[in-house]
């Protein structure tokens, strides 16, 4: 008997239905965890191309795998305020993936911080780190703990008190942390120091460490200087340059502060950035002494960027976002779901020709269709803000050898890896069908890789 033959169209029709099931199964078994779900639909609709061409990927089941974490720990984390006060918060690991390295992503202490929220971002982390060409697996975890007003004694008190159980959960091969929204070079030295306590051991177990206990040069700058490095390649594909170009920044945090400090250097002109207060307009320009003030109002714990205004006599436009300002380039550096579709066409009214993602998932599905639709160069955060996690993966190679690099040297690691996962994803895209769709890319470069390796690992 022969078997009925498998036509494009068909195999077509049974991937759409395959995906179709996928996202209602995630809705259903995932209930009310809408950002989760917001990264699920983004990535798996785009992988139609690779389930196509590999149906032995979904004969093993790798997508239906992979929306699951390994693990999801959750812990109840205790701590002692300064008037004396008892205090409890959540703590969270989920630990997402693990196929091609330890798992590896950022702790964010907010307190917007669920398990929604680290899952869809330990979920985002795996085709992340995958697309950065070192061998690190997806995790995320963090805290709902509000770090705002909250004295030195207060976050070194929650963050031994968080280590002392997460410290079981991670290790130099198993899991390494690292900082996130709310978690600095501060936390990251208390946590450091409450698990070498622990363990009794000096391991390479967080990344993000200060330069004489093991941390790595230019970590700190690494993931603003990487989503301008990606956003300088995407510029070249159209003969541009960030010389004399208007750039809009959103958010004043660790990502934000690198993006204007590189984008300047390399003759942008920064005007905005922004807290959750409301954004600043600075129409002379960020840059120089403005960008080390950065460091300030973030060392303040206040969570405001109102005193830049009154310190450099720049507009400060209260509760608003910096979406309506005229920028060649829009690098949102904040959080997710920053940017709407409204944002979206006020930018793209107003001329912009680049939109590169600093922040996790900070434009809404809307907007990105709207850059898409309206044919701009756009980047998602997977792939333009990874230069932060590559970088802690040159911390653990150099923890690993018991070397430290120079900040040449990392940077220059660095600025070769931005353009690989560039050349990736524009690959990824063309290959596809969808020249220029870095979404797409980004999605299928970083997926391929991971399911491969799940496939030869065998069912777990
Ligand atoms: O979102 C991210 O990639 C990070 N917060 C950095 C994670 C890391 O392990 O350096």
């Amino acid at each position: 008997m022969t078997k009925p033959a498998i036509t494009p169209e068909k195999s077509k029709a049974s991937v759409h239905n395959y995906i179709t099931n996928l996202l209602s199964d995630v809705v259903a078994r995932n209930p009310g965890e809408k950002e989760f779900h917001q990264a699920v639909k983004e990535v798996v609709e785009t992988l139609a191309p690779i389930l196509e061409k590999h149906p032995e990927y979904i004969k093993a089941k790798v997508l239906d795998r992979l929306i699951e974490p390994d693990r999801a720990i959750t812990f109840r984390v205790g701590w002692q305020d300064d008037q004396g006060e008892f205090r409890v918060n959540r703590g969270f690991r989920v630990q997402f993936n693990n196929a091609i390295g330890p798992y590896k992503g950022g702790l964010r202490f907010h307190s917007s911080v669920n398990l929604s929220i680290l899952k869809f971002l330990g979920f985002e982390q795996i085709f992340k780190n995958s697309l950065t060409t070192l061998p690190m697996g997806g995790g995320k975890g963090g805290s709902d703990f509000d770090p705002r007003g909250k004295s030195d004694g207060e976050v070194m008190r929650f963050c031994q008190s968080f280590m002392t159980e997460l410290f079981r959960h991670i290790g130099p091969d198993t899991d390494v942390p690292a900082g996130d929204m709310g978690v600095g070079g501060r936390e990251i030295g208390f946590l450091f120091g409450q698990y070498k306590r622990l363990k009794a051991e000096f391991t390479g177990v967080l990344t993000g460490k200060g330069l004489s206990w093991g941390g790595s040069l230019v970590r700190p700058e690494a993931t603003g200087y990487g989503v301008v490095y990606f956003c300088q390649e995407q510029l070249k594909t159209k003969g541009a340059a960030f010389k004399g170009k208007t750039v809009a920044v959103s958010g004043f945090g660790n990502v934000a502060w690198g993006a204007v400090k590189k984008a300047g250097e390399l003759g942008g002109k920064v005007v905005t950035i922004s807290g959750p207060d409301g954004f600043i307009y600075d129409k002379n320009g960020i840059s120089g002494e403005k960008t080390d003030y950065m460091l300030q109002l973030r060392a303040s714990g206040q969570d405001i960027v109102e005193p830049y205004a009154r310190k450099f006599g720049a507009e400060f436009h209260a509760g608003m976002r910096p979406w309506r300002i005229k920028a060649d380039v829009a690098l949102p550096c904040a959080t997710q779901n920053e940017l709407n579709a409204g944002d979206a066409s006020e930018l793209l009214k107003n001329g912009l020709m680049c939109l590169t993602e600093g922040a996790n998932m900070p434009c809404t599905p809307e907007a990105v269709t709207a850059f898409q639709e309206a044919g701009i160069l756009f980047s998602p955060g997977k792939a333009s803000n990874a230069g932060g996690v590559a970088t802690s993966g040159l911390e653990m190679s150099q923890n690993s050898m018991r070397m430290s690099w120079s900040a040449d040297e990392v940077d220059k690691h660095l600025r070769s890896i931005m353009a690989d996962i560039h050349s990736a994803c524009v690959g990824a895209a063309k290959e596809a069908g969808h020249p220029g769709n870095y979404v797409m890319g980004a999605n299928i470069a970083g997926f391929k890789k991971v399911a491969d390796a799940m496939m030869a690992q065998g069912l777990v």
